[in-house]
């Protein structure tokens, strides 16, 4: 692996797993390999990263005042929490975001450390330039995330065993697969790791 890689877990949390409010086809059957995932990155002692929606109670963002989502991911509620199977070490740092309620936030480059420290500036203090990402969901939070990275010039490897999407118009997905190829991401599966 590469010195100056990080794994980025997107949004693995209750809320987007089955049984949560905004649930995502099979959304936990990533959860295996992204342990897997996990524990290569720790075996390397890489930074492993995870982000988390972090909404307020009333936001732009839920259909309810004027979004398109059914309330999901309201801060300190149990839907918020990352899935319990998932084996985040304890010094993983997690990026919040969706805290603005003005903002949608797809992209885990919106939010930031416990630190207040943007995704985009604590990538650049750790010297990190290449994310492995996987989560959810493929056609928007991790399809926003991996745009920004691209657009920011860091290299991007998706996951495509530790991504599951919401297809909430059949072909999403596979669409924003085949954009975030065009925007220069590789596709792989977290065994090549
Ligand atoms: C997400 C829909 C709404 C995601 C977030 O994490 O991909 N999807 N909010």
């Amino acid at each position: 692996m590469e010195r100056d890689a990080a794994l980025l877990i997107v949004d693995l949390q209750n809320d987007f797993c089955p049984g949560g409010a905004l649930p995502v086809w099979e959304g936990d059957k990533i959860v295996a390999p992204l342990n897997r995932a996990i524990a290569v990155f720790r075996r390397e002692g890489l930074p492993i990263l995870a982000s988390r929606d972090w909404h307020p109670v009333v936001t732009r963002h839920f259909k309810e005042y004027g979004g398109i989502w059914p309330a999901h991911c309201v801060r300190n509620t149990p839907g918020a929490r990352f899935h319990p199977d998932l084996h985040l070490p304890s010094d993983v740092t997690i990026i919040t975001k969706g805290n603005d309620p003005e903002e949608d936030s797809y992209s885990a480059f919106d939010g930031t450390t416990a630190d207040g420290l943007l995704l985009a500036k604590f990538l650049k203090a750790r010297g990190i330039e290449k994310l492995y990402l996987g989560g959810l969901a493929t056609d928007y939070c991790v399809k926003a995330t991996a745009l920004a990275g691209l657009m920011l010039g860091k290299k991007v490897a998706i996951l495509l065993d530790a991504i599951a999407g919401v297809d909430l118009t059949p072909g999403e997905s596979a669409q924003a697969l085949e954009a975030m190829r065009r925007g220069g991401g590789v596709l792989i599966r977290a065994g090549e790791l």
